[in-house]
């Protein structure tokens, strides 16, 4: 074994919540050490996430790391849902007593995290390889790797797993210690960022028979669009020209949205599930953010979900430094499970809602059909139905 240190809490994964967490840790003036197995660039390219609710930019306040998303954010006080021909604004604000989102991408908030952590002098080894967690059942945990062809070993308090959905913190839990939920859906998306001013001023979710489309934004001058496609899609049968084609059908180009073609900077295709595992923690290894849960893309939910597991870590590590108490860390799972498990729901029935389901081999899904466009039409015309999706999309409390 080469190399040996030790640190209090050992983080894996330098997504969202790994740095958020780190950071929030040291302004506490606890220590982590961030494992990441890509390098930097990787990290700050990947195209995710675009929308926050209002309890993860007040944290990333509380982070110290919002100067720039308060200067670049994009406040939205409602979206559009479109279906059956007709649109409809959910008009976010006046349904939630002032609540509002904020569009800023993912990358911008990995980049702005990066950046706070090295300024203030925090640890992240980019390409780390090899990484794995060891001993988390007792109190002496230790976490091996690689870098740079040397072996290392770092021991420490605790672990965080956030080390996303493909990560080995949950893989390395014994079989019988987690219990986990899945469901695929029987459809993708395509989604690509292009050099376009976006087609309207708010998100536009659309329902239409040739499939879900949506419209999102990262700036003025930056369009997201997303079309439903099938899991096994082949992108090389998506030329752009066909892309823009479909988000027009679907969008409806009529009066105040317009699809703007630009050059595409990205095009990716991303599977959709829903998952969870429980508990979030075994002995001193807690798992955070996609490592834990899963959630389809069309309620906006998985960064958002990411942080707030966080918001409940942090308190938790912070009682058990500052107070020498354990009690918010032997809640952690409960207390992060309960909130994961409702955006869970919201996130499942939105994609229920404006999805197109395929016809199974021998079923006709005529009624089902029906159904959705029934709660579609339903949700237009009733301010009840609208005030539950509101409240969903701004966020549920921490
Ligand atoms: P991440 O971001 O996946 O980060 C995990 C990190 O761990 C590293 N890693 C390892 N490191 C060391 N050793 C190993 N063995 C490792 N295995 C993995 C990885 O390289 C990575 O850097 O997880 P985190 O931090 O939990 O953050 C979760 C979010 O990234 C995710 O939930 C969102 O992007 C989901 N999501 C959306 N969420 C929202 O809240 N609002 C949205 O509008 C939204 N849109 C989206 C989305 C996700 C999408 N895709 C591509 C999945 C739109 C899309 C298209
Ligand atoms: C995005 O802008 O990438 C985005 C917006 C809303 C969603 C999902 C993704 O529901």
């Amino acid at each position: 074994m080469g190399k040996s240190r030790r640190t209090q809490v050992c983080i894996v994964g330098s997504g969202p919540a790994g740095l958020l967490l780190s950071q929030l840790l040291h302004r506490q003036g606890i220590e982590s050490v961030i494992l990441e197995r890509r390098d930097r660039a990787y990290v700050e390219g990947r195209i995710r996430a675009g929308v926050l609710e209002q309890g993860t930019v007040d944290l990333l306040r509380e982070a110290g790391v919002a100067d720039r998303l308060d200067r670049e954010g994009l406040v939205h006080d409602g979206f559009e849902i479109a279906g059956n021909g007709r649109r409809h604004r959910i008009a976010l604000d006046e349904l939630t007593n002032g609540k509002v989102v904020t569009v800023y991408g993912q990358t911008e908030v990995t980049k702005d995290l990066i950046a706070a952590r090295l300024a203030a002098g925090g640890e992240i080894v980019f390409e780390a390889a090899d990484v794995t967690p060891n001993a988390f059942d007792g109190s002496k945990p230790f976490v091996t790797y690689s870098h740079q062809g040397q072996e290392h070993r770092l021991d420490c308090d605790f672990i965080a797993g956030c080390d996303g959905f493909h990560g080995v913190c949950r893989q390395s839990l014994p079989q019988n210690a987690i219990r986990t939920f899945e469901r695929t859906y029987p459809f993708a998306w395509l989604g690509i960022l292009a050099k376009a001013a976006p087609a309207a001023d708010e998100l536009i979710y659309a329902h239409h028979d040739r499939g879900f489309a949506l419209c999102s934004m990262r700036s003025e001058s930056i369009s997201r669009h997303y079309v439903q496609c099938s899991p096994n899609e082949d992108l090389s049968k998506w030329p752009d020209a066909r892309i823009w084609d479909e988000l027009r059908h679907r969008i409806g180009d009529t009066d105040g949205h317009h699809i703007n073609e630009g050059p595409l900077l990205d095009k990716s295709i991303t599977p959709m599930r829903s998952f969870v595992a429980e508990p979030m923690r075994h002995g001193s290894l807690f798992l955070a953010g996609d490592a834990a849960h899963i959630v389809p893309p069309t309620g906006a939910k998985g960064l958002n979900l990411a942080v707030s597991d966080i918001y409940y870590l942090y308190r938790a590590l912070v009682q058990f430094y500052k107070q020498s108490m354990s009690d918010l860390l032997d809640r952690y799972s409960d207390q992060a499970l309960a909130r994961v498990w409702k955006a869970e729901r919201f996130s499942w029935w939105m994609t229920s809602l404006l999805h197109k389901f395929p016809n199974e081999a021998g079923y006709d899904r005529a009624f089902e059909n029906r159904m959705q466009e029934a709660e579609i039409a339903y949700l237009m015309s009733s301010r009840a139905a609208q005030t539950v999706v509101a409240e969903n999309y701004v966020g549920l409390p921490f």
